[in-house]
Parts: C-alpha cells; sequence; structure tokens
C-alpha cells in the first residue's frame, strides 16, 4: 500500500510542475498577469518575433491563461500592429503591455510608436473588450502623456476601486489617476519619487495595505528588478533593493500576483533560444515569498516552475487528430512507416524552407473562430516550422528536442483563427532543421 502510495505521488509529482519557461511554442516577454473574475489567471506579455531583430519586430501579442499554473491555453493573438491607425507605418515595436478590467470591459494598454522615430513618438494605446483574452478593439491612445521614451504602460485598481495609471522609460518613472472612463489621466501624472535606478518596467501591487511598485534597474548587460514601499498608491517610495536578480537576458521586466493563496513572480529570461543579444526571450514564473515584516525574499528562479494547483476541472479534450497519412507533402517531405507514430506513420524530411506538408478539411465548427493547432513531433535537436493556416503567416513555431528523432513527444501549441466548416488549411514548412511530426489536433476555443 505504501509502496503504491509512493509510486501514486511521485506520478502527481511529474505531471503537476510548469517548468520554465512555460511558454515555449513562441518567443514571448514581459509578462503582465491578473487573476479576473472567471477564476483564471491570465498573462498579457509582448512576442518577440523570430528570427531576432531587436525588439523592433515586436509587432502583436498573444495573451495566456490558466487555472492551475501548470496547463497554459493560448488564447491567441488579440492585436496586432497593422489594426493600430495612428501607429507608425513601418509597424514593430510593439511593446511591454498591460490589461484591466472596470465595470465590465476589459483595456488593454499597449506602448507603441506613432512614427518612424520611434524613440521619441511614444504612445500608449488602449484597446477594448467584453471579454478578457478575445475580440479587443484598437480605439486611441492616452492623451497628455510623453512621447519620450516613456514606455511599459500598468495600471493598478485599488481596493477602494479608483484606478492608478503608470508607465516610464529612461529613468523617469510617473504615475497618475486614471478616470472612471480608463483611457483619460485624471489631473496631472506626477513623477514616482524615492527610487532608485530606475530603468523601466514599473508593477504596482498591494499586500496587507501596503502598496509595492516594482520596476527594472540599469544593471549593464543584466537588468535586475527591485522595489520600493509606499503608504500611498502615488508614492513617495521607499526603496527596498534587488529582490529578482540578473536573468541571463538584458532586459528584466515582471509582475507579482496573488492567486489561489501563493504569490507568484512573472518574468522574462533568454533560456530557451540562448541567443546572446537579439531578444529572443521566454516568460517563466516562480513563486514569491515575503518575511513576516512584508519585505520580498529574493526569488529563486527555477527550471522546475511551480507546482500544480489542485482544480476539479476536467482536463482539456485532445482535440481532432490529422494524421499524416492524411496529408499532402512536397519539396522532399515524405510519410514514413513508423511504431513510435501514432497510427504507425509520420511526416518526416520537414528539413528545407521548400519542404511542407499541407492538411486539408480541417474542420472550424459551425462558427469558425478561435482554435489550437498542437503539432505533436519528434527531433534530435532544437528545431522550428513555419505555420500557416488558410494562407496567413503564423510566424514560427519552436519544436523543441525530444531527445530522438522518433521519440513523439513533442507538441508546440499556437491558437489561430479557422473559417466555419471543413474548408481550412493547416501547411507546415521547414525552416533548416531536422523535425518529424506524428500529427496535428485542433481544439476549438469559441
Ligand atoms: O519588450 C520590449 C521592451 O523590453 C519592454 O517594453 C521593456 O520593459 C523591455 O523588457
Amino acid at each position: 500500500m505504501m509502496r503504491l502510495i509512493s509510486l501514486l505521488s511521485l506520478f502527481i509529482c511529474q505531471c503537476s510542475i510548469a517548468q520554465n519557461p512555460f511558454i515555449k511554442s513562441i518567443y514571448t516577454a514581459d509578462p503582465s498577469a491578473h487573476v479576473w473574475s472567471d477564476g483564471r489567471l491570465y498573462v498579457y506579455p509582448s512576442h518577440d518575433i523570430d528570427p531576432a531583430r531587436g525588439c523592433d519586430l515586436m509587432d502583436r501579442y498573444h495573451v495566456f491563461s490558466t487555472a492551475d499554473m501548470v496547463n497554459w491555453r493560448d488564447e491567441g493573438e488579440i492585436l496586432n500592429a497593422s489594426q493600430v491607425s495612428w501607429g507608425r507605418k513601418e509597424g514593430g515595436f510593439m511593446w511591454a503591455p498591460d490589461c484591466a478590467y472596470k465595470n465590465g470591459t476589459y483595456y488593454f494598454y499597449f506602448p507603441h510608436p506613432s512614427g518612424t522615430e520611434w524613440n521619441k513618438t511614444w504612445k500608449i494605446g488602449v484597446a477594448t473588450s467584453k471579454k478578457p483574452a478575445s475580440d479587443f478593439t484598437p480605439g486611441g491612445f492616452i492623451e497628455g502623456l510623453s512621447g519620450n521614451a516613456m514606455i511599459d504602460p500598468s495600471v493598478f485598481i485599488d481596493t477602494d476601486g479608483k484606478a492608478y495609471f503608470y508607465y516610464g522609460g529612461g529613468s523617469k518613472c510617473q504615475g497618475g489617476r486614471l478616470k472612471d472612463n480608463m483611457t483619460e489621466i485624471d489631473g496631472a501624472m506626477q513623477n514616482m519619487e524615492g527610487l532608485v535606478d530606475f530603468h523601466e518596467a514599473a508593477w504596482v501591487f498591494k499586500r496587507k495595505g501596503v502598496y509595492y511598485l516594482t520596476y527594472a534597474d540599469n544593471t549593464p548587460g543584466q537588468n535586475q528588478l527591485r522595489y520600493a514601499t509606499s503608504s500611498s498608491p502615488l508614492g513617495p517610495w521607499t526603496h527596498h533593493g534587488v529582490f529578482l536578480g540578473k536573468t541571463g537576458c538584458d532586459t528584466n521586466h515582471g509582475s507579482v500576483v496573488e492567486y489561489k493563496g501563493k504569490w507568484y513572480m512573472f518574468y522574462h529570461n533568454q533560456s530557451l533560444s540562448n541567443t546572446g543579444k537579439g531578444n529572443l526571450r521566454s516568460i517563466c514564473v516562480d513563486e514569491l515569498h515575503f518575511d513576516a515584516d512584508g519585505s520580498i525574499q529574493l526569488v529563486e528562479q527555477t527550471k522546475t516552475g511551480v507546482s500544480a494547483i489542485i482544480t476539479k476541472k476536467a482536463a482539456a479534450p485532445n482535440g481532432t487528430k490529422y494524421e499524416a497519412e492524411s496529408a499532402a507533402t512536397g519539396g522532399g517531405t515524405s510519410i514514413a512507416n513508423g511504431a513510435t507514430a501514432s497510427g504507425g506513420k509520420y511526416i518526416s524530411n520537414l528539413k528545407t524552407p521548400d519542404a511542407y506538408v499541407e492538411f486539408a478539411n480541417v474542420n472550424g465548427g459551425k462558427k469558425g473562430g478561435r482554435a489550437t493547432i498542437n503539432i505533436q513531433h519528434a527531433g534530435a535537436a532544437y528545431g522550428r516550422v513555419k505555420l500557416f493556416v488558410n494562407g496567413v503567416d503564423y510566424s514560427l513555431l519552436n519544436l523543441l528536442s525530444t531527445g530522438n528523432a522518433t521519440a513523439f513527444t513533442g507538441r508546440a501549441s499556437l491558437t489561430v483563427k479557422l473559417n466555419a466548416g471543413k474548408s481550412n488549411t493547416i501547411r507546415l514548412v521547414g525552416v533548416n532543421s531536422d523535425v518529424q511530426v506524428d500529427y496535428v489536433s485542433v481544439n476549438l476555443l469559441d
């Protein structure tokens, strides 16, 4: 009996750890985490576009959510630079965002330049939706803010319902009250006094009546996160020092949130891409602990991530499977036999940029809408594929090594839009890496 219990707990343990980074299929950074009234935790990050080119290719946002801190759902793309009418014509530069909820509406705040001279023309745009992670409509920007290097909006709603807006860059951090419409500043923005070595990434939360402001500093090469506290949401602030050290990445950006009785630290590092410069970052989460006097302990950055919160909800269904044998191939790609593949067949040689596999007649359901595409794959090394759905380029997906060319334990996922009915096509194109695909499955979200 004891042996059975310990085997069972080992099994639960192995299946209930998130692993950092917790989003692996695409590169993400600057995670802003919130818990909304549906009981899920949502992360609004920015999206580093592969191949790396500094931070200027970042042209869209995806949202991710979880109910247990381990199983994450890609909610899909919620905004693209091409939708921002006042944005710079060259696009890109969709940097660290945040989201807030008030009176039935979700407000998504994003920094984006309005001109070619990007660092002098920053605006803080606002998009709105009745849902937390879809159907956002871009509107205008918050009037009266400085365009010069002022980025990284964040919004804190106090326990009395009053909303506060923060942003900053270079060495300046400012905060102010938001009007009830959540899109205008009430009065003047003011400098956040008392911060030491402020660089960017302001984030405010409240615990036991104390306001905390966290931010990235200017530590050369690898910024660190510091924090300060106050008895008021607009300061003045008392600086306490570093609570998240170097992450191996030149930028640092994080958010702190309480969920189901634990405090969590969301941040990014570069451990997945392993690139020095160039910004292919990935979001991570670890537990955050406080001392009895309210001080934040130095966050332990782990590879194992956080444990699952046990929920009663059933696991997400596996979705509709589209097997290798039903696909069309070209450019040297072929259907091979393999005992480890589902149905005994898999797609091999998806290597070069002219190699492809296409799944036709993919069912988008009666209404169409958001659908998660899962690619079940194998590869001895870290590979990538380009995903096209109905001809739309959804960019590169990371197919992590499974340790062996025919160990089909890998799964890369991305949420895309499908049309109603069975007229959809999913096409995977090679990216100079050796990946094998067992099958593709589709989960309809809407
Ligand atoms: O991701 C683009 C920029 O890098 C963010 O706005 C900054 O906070 C830094 O993480």
